[in-house]
């Protein structure tokens, strides 16, 4: 069964279609296109998903959303056991706070920044707190990269998949300096044949 993919370009459902061809699962691409002035999801996003949100698949009957359930479920029940950390380990608990982590804690600033940004000096009272904020979530994850270079155990784990967008992010928003651990992060990402095979399929992706 083909699983279908609601796809907006230049989002985090890159990640999605990244593991998609790591798990060398059959796939389609419902594209949809951001709005060029306001860079929001078209309409027809609504059709799929009520909040008009990226990414969403369906599988065999199955709508799944959010970025974090989508990778859970892909890798359970499309063939990606391994990047799962075993249950009764510590590291399945290390695994499950990254995966939580790259879509609650870390957008929190990252929203602010972007919403607070558009109110220009209106919000100068609020800055400092926003933009300390987004530093010490970007600096947690820079410390949270291991020898290894993965968010979790030695190899590619799901946990990874999920923070490469927060990671990607803190690159383009000018950290790479204070980060190295991340910048290497992402080139490794970037370097995956199945990550670039997914960047020829999902179209535009910010800088890269
Ligand atoms: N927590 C959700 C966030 C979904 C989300 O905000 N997606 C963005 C793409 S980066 C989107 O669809 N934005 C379009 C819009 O808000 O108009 C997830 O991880 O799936």
């Amino acid at each position: 069964m083909t699983i279908t993919v609601h796809h907006l370009n230049n989002s985090r459902s890159q990640r999605i279609l990244w593991l998609l061809e790591e798990l060398g699962a059959d796939y389609e691409i419902v594209h949809y296109q951001r709005d060029a002035e306001s860079n929001l999801a078209p309409p027809e996003l609504k059709g799929p998903h009520p909040l008009g949100k990226s990414p969403l698949i369906e599988d065999d009957g199955v709508r799944v959303a959010e970025s974090g359930a989508i990778i859970q479920y892909l890798c359970e029940s499309h063939g990606g056991e391994s990047w799962l950390p075993a249950t009764d380990t510590e590291e399945h608990i290390r695994h499950l706070e990254w995966m939580q982590f790259g879509e609650s804690s870390f957008f929190v600033p990252v929203m602010m920044r972007i919403m607070a940004g558009r109110l220009g000096n209106a919000a100068a009272p609020i800055m400092p707190r926003i933009d300390e904020q987004f530093a010490a979530h970007v600096a947690f994850m820079e410390e949270g990269i291991n020898d290894h270079g993965h968010f979790v155990g030695s190899g590619w784990t799901a946990a990874d998949v999920m923070m490469s967008f927060p990671a990607e992010i803190a690159v383009m928003q000018g950290f790479a300096e204070q980060c190295p651990k991340t910048v290497k992060f992402v080139e490794a990402v970037h370097s995956r044949p199945a990550w670039q095979r997914a960047r020829e399929k999902g179209g535009a992706y910010f800088i890269w």
